[in-house]
């Protein structure tokens, strides 16, 4: 069943000039048999005056499933140049997107950019073409109501467009990408001779630098880059500072053919040794580094010493050893200061006890079989007592029913139940290989991680982690498997590798395709709520020294903020980097509640918990998803704490990775699999 709606002319192909559309209907019986698909097609013609045209529905908001295109002309010697003042479409690119091509086809090869979510006014996307051609995609799946985009186009000169570099003399300057802050456009190729008389040092400063694009390692930047002195640099800075050590240096810009960024906007200024660092704080080691990083918690000189001698602000902590740090950091478990003064007046009155997230409460809760503190930890650490009452919520509950009163005392090798069945299962979260990136870590050795597991999608590879919880089931996070593209949630097209260490050494190594996959029903692919996934192995594991499941602990299990546990995987060794190829280990430690609720701005929900280090520098990353966030108890056991799910790109500071909180689904774990 295929019919056509035409709006005014249709037919592309005939030679018609400004906005012609025409919008064809019709049914997808593939996927969803009664959604029907809506196609339009504009051609436009750009002039040196301001169009417009924006998304069908604007701003009322645009439908779902619609494939729309825009081709956009000008005269030969002219290129395009396009911005959105308003653009607010879906968050997930996986859903909805706008692309830009500098080609009348959607040749990835010739893409300039790529954009899904919402743009604030004062930041619009404004991309140029580098010939009199340009295309624009817009591709929607999603029924959520967002307005879409308005769009300005206009034709201008290619020389005033692909204008850029030059000899700059002056004593201190700025220069920019083509057409920056808006991005540059594809195919330019720039270079600026700075010479300066009487200076022996020539130090630029790049003040933004974005020059991104998708697979390019940023060791190599084969594509767009910035050159200074043989070396090339892309993808994304903070704070990218070349010196020369003579009175001259050139910098090259250059871009392909296909996508483009914001690029960049650089300060240079003459080396005056009575004032070395002019307007930024002058480190001890011969450092400049903004004023505004003096004394706020962070080591930027390298030597501290932009973080000694500081008078502490209202919303900073004084440590004793003279560091000022954020105060949300103040008894959060983990040593801030260095000399753990952060962590040392933690305490309350006297007469007071403190929760493990820092209220106080009269000491009288303690251990009064009532749950006063919201993590639990006033009922957490008393003695071990039979109980009648199976209220409380860190109560071990035993199969008989019997409620134990005892942190963590399933398998923790102690008969706490009469039936003995909190030490039921516990064959699990044992390493007994007997041996003689993660983003900070170090390469894990053979057999020392026996419940990881590698996910392999189709003839890609490894994709994501998992953890083994039984011969048949597996562990991992449903972000993994529900995506925008169906595929990934068919079993045959994944495979796993369980006793791995090196992705392309098998020895030892048992691979099993899946049966099942069976993500949580709640699974949020906005918020990454209940990122959790099972996976039924088509055939079972036979555990051996290097595969081994690990234990998972009971929904009362206690991990407490300022515990040390331990990520693995295989996941890229720095953001926007490679995956590793032996498998990655890094010590994390649990982070409170409350600090992981500010750092993530409010994002983290109960089924979530954050583990890492605020200062950044170790972390997971992508590739490292599904992978178990695996915790070693006193009683001798390792234990899954977390998997890890999502975080603000990897081991940047204060982001920490956020981890799925197992103990807030084990009832749902027990319920499909058993377990
Ligand atoms: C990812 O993309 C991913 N830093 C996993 C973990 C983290 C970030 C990203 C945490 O799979």
């Amino acid at each position: 069943t295929l019919h056509y709606i035409t709006i005014l002319a249709v037919l592309p192909l005939m030679n018609l000039s400004l906005c012609t559309l025409s919008i064809k209907e019709r049914a997808t019986p593939d996927y969803m048999p009664f959604r029907r698909v809506i196609y339009c097609f504009y051609r436009l013609e750009a002039a040196q005056g301001v169009q417009t045209f924006s998304s069908p529905g604007y701003p009322t908001g645009y439908p779902a499933k619609s494939r729309c295109q825009w081709q956009i002309r000008a005269s030969e010697e002219n290129v395009i140049v396009l911005k959105f003042p308003f653009f607010h479409i879906e968050d997930d690119c996986f859903d909805d997107f706008v692309s830009i091509y500098d080609s009348l086809s959607p040749d990835d090869s010739q893409a300039i950019t790529e954009k899904c979510g919402q743009r604030p006014p004062s930041n619009p996307l404004e991309v140029a073409s580098s010939g009199n051609i340009m295309l624009i995609n817009f591709i929607t799946d999603t029924e959520t109501q967002r307005p879409g985009f308005e769009a300005e186009y206009k034709a201008i000169p290619k020389t005033q467009v692909m204008r850029c570099g030059g000899v700059l003399s002056d004593k201190e300057g700025t220069f920019t990408s083509p057409r920056y802050p808006a991005f540059y456009p594809p195919a330019v190729d720039c270079k600026w001779t700075i010479q300066v008389c009487n200076t022996p040092f020539l130090p630029v400063k790049f003040n933004m630098f974005r020059i991104k694009e998708p697979g390019v390692d940023v060791r190599k930047c084969h594509k767009d880059y910035v050159e200074i002195m043989g070396t090339k640099y892309c993808g994304e800075m903070s704070s990218l500072a070349v010196t020369s050590i003579s009175n001259s240096l050139t910098v090259i810009f250059h871009s392909d053919e296909s996508y483009t960024d914001k690029g960049f906007s650089a300060h240079y200024s003459a080396y005056d040794p009575s004032n070395p660092c002019p307007n930024t704080f002058a480190c001890r080691s011969g450092l400049c580094v903004g004023k505004e990083l003096k004394c706020d918690g962070w080591n930027d000189c390298g030597d501290m010493s932009d973080e000694t001698q500081c008078k502490c602000a209202k919303d900073q902590f004084a440590c004793d050893n003279g560091l000022c740090k954020p105060k949300f950091w103040e008894c959060d478990g983990v040593n801030d200061c260095g000399d753990w003064s952060d962590e040392k007046q933690c305490s309350c009155e006297e007469n007071e006890w403190r929760c493990g997230d820092g209220e106080c409460l009269p000491q009288d809760v303690v251990c009064d079989s009532k749950r006063d503190c919201d993590d639990g930890s006033d009922e957490a650490s008393c003695k071990s007592c039979k109980s009648q009452s199976c209220a409380l919520f860190f109560f071990f509950k035993c199969k008989d029913g019997e409620c134990v009163n005892k942190v963590n005392a399933e398998c923790d090798r102690v008969n706490d139940c009469s039936d003995e069945s909190d030490e039921v299962g516990c064959g699990c979260g044992t390493r007994p290989y007997k041996l003689n990136r993660i983003v900070g870590g170090q390469n894990a050795a053979f057999g020392e991680w026996p419940w990881q597991v590698s996910l392999a999608y189709q003839t890609t590879g490894h994709a994501c982690g998992a953890s083994i919880l039984s011969e048949t089931w597996l562990l991992s996070a449903a972000h993994c498997f529900a995506t925008f593209d169906t595929n990934y949630g068919v079993p045959s097209n994944w495979q796993t590798y369980s006793g791995m260490q090196d992705l392309y050494k098998f020895d030892g190594v048992q691979q099993r395709s899946l049966k099942r996959i069976i993500t949580h029903p709640d699974y949020n692919r906005m918020t990454f709520d209940y990122d959790i996934a099972l996976l039924e192995l088509s055939k079972p594991l036979e555990f051996t020294n290097t595969i081994q499941p690990i234990c998972l602990p009971a929904s009362s299990h206690v991990f407490p903020a300022g515990m040390s546990c331990w990520i693995t995987g295989w996941g890229a060794l720095r953001e926007g980097g490679q995956k590793a190829q032996i498998l990655q280990k890094a010590s994390v430690k649990i982070i409170n509640d409350t600090v992981c609720n500010v750092v993530t701005e409010g994002q983290v929900t109960s089924r979530m918990l954050c583990s890492g280090f605020l200062m950044g520098g170790i972390d997971a990353c992508q590739g490292d998803s599904g992978g178990p966030l695996a915790c070693f108890e006193e009683s001798g056991k390792w234990f899954q704490a977390g998997i890890v799910s999502w975080g603000e790109g990897c081991a940047r500071r204060n982001k920490p990775g956020v981890y799925t909180r197992v103990t807030k689904l084990r009832d749902w774990i027990k319920k499909e699999t058993g377990i």
